[in-house]
């Protein structure tokens, strides 16, 4: 397989790296990036035809910035991620708090396949076979609050067995968000397996978010905490670079990254470019965002 960092010029890595060790986070937000895009080398393709990633790749080409910001590193530093006995905290503005294992949860809530586009914020893109249960099945056991309108989620704390949460100065846990009816939208769900099998620690074991319509870093993996909240809560990305990732982060061919073109993307596996669809491809969401300026809501 050819290396797997190629997509991000190792310069980059390295400059962000040496970077963030000398100047912490701070008000860096332009040189800061969840992602940094792949080079537009490929020619243009309209074959919007979906076929499966190859498991090796989605396994072995990994954004989890709690393991490392070298994509082909994280594998195996997560080898030995400890993911069993595990919690999954939800609580805040609903009538029934309450703290489940993953077997509470899978035992259930019936887990089906999901295949999704993946479309990374970098501009490149998977097809990937999850299995999951939709996320308002367990928002409608919790019964949210009226006056709940968002839902955060909190992905795990533990830097003893993640590297990057000693080395890099990020506002550790990983946080991301998503408003109350995006939550409770049928594709969104929480996934525990993938490929028919359970989630390995580098795609986020054992339960992570999968929201298809929305840049990858809305679907954080291991998840430990759900929390209904009345106000927009802060998500990671949008706290480190305001200007770069918004708290929506709806694939949007129209919105390009202040530092690169989001109107095309690299699939990876078969390494041709196509162009990106509004919300991923997946129409079905637009009702949500009539009332809202997907320009100024990036
Ligand atoms: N906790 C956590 N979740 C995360 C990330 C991360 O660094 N930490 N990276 C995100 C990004 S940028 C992407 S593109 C997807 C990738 O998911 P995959 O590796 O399973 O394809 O995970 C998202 N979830
Ligand atoms: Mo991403």
């Amino acid at each position: 397989m050819k290396n797997l960092d190629t997509i991000t010029p190792k310069s980059l890595y390295l400059s962000r790296r040496e970077f963030l060790r000398a100047a912490g986070y701070a008000g860096t937000a332009a040189l800061l990036a969840a992602c940094t895009p792949n080079t537009p080398d490929a020619s243009t393709s309209d074959n919007l035809t979906d076929t499966l990633t190859p498991s090796d790749v989605a396994k072995s080409f990994i954004n989890y910035y709690e393991f490392s910001l070298s994509k082909s590193s994280v594998a195996d530093l997560a080898k030995d991620f400890t993911t069993d006995p595990w919690q999954v905290e939800v609580s805040g503005l609903v009538k029934h708090p309450q703290t489940f294992s993953v077997g509470d949860l899978t035992s259930q809530f019936p887990v089906k396949k999901r295949v999704y586009r993946m479309r990374c914020v970098e501009a490149w893109s998977m097809v990937l076979p999850w299995q999951g249960f939709p996320l308002h099945k367990l928002l409608d056991l919790v019964e949210p609050t009226p006056e709940a309108q968002f839902v955060a989620f909190e992905s795990v704390l533990r830097p003893e067995q993640m590297p990057s949460q000693q080395s890099l100065a990020f506002p550790w846990p990983y946080r991301e968000g998503l408003r109350l009816d995006e939550a409770m939208h049928d594709l969104t769900i929480l996934a525990t397996g993938l490929y028919d099998e359970p989630l390995t620690p580098q795609n986020g074991a054992p339960i992570r978010l999968v929201v298809p319509w929305k840049y990858g870093f809305k679907s954080l993996k291991s998840i430990t905490k759900i929390t209904l909240v009345k106000d927009m809560p802060p998500t990671l990305w949008s706290s480190i670079g305001p200007d770069e990732y918004g708290f929506y982060a709806n694939v949007n061919p129209e919105v390009d990254h202040p530092r690169w073109s989001q109107a095309t993307e690299l699939r990876m596996g078969d390494d041709t470019r196509r162009p990106t669809l509004l919300f991923n491809g997946y129409d079905e969401v637009a009702s949500l965002y009539k009332d809202l300026d997907l320009r100024q809501n990036y």
